[in-house]
């Protein structure tokens, strides 16, 4: 799945948006393509579950 994250910016970004995929899902997989500002991830879980774990991240997602 992916998902839009407009303040992705910064390495710091990734890293807390990795932990967060990780903690909703220690086998998901997370790509990035920081000049989009796109996150693909490859979990079993739902676009919710993820959708909920980047929020409570600290970043809002935007449909992809
Ligand atoms: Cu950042």
């Amino acid at each position: 799945m992916r998902f839009h994250v407009p303040d992705m910016s910064c390495g710091h970004c990734r890293t807390s948006i990795e932990k967060a995929v990780a903690a909703a899902d220690p086998a998901a997989r997370v790509t990035f393509a920081p000049e989009d500002r796109m996150v693909e991830i490859d979990t079993a879980r739902d676009a919710d579950a993820m959708r909920a774990a980047l929020k409570d991240a600290g970043y809002d997602v935007a449909p992809a």
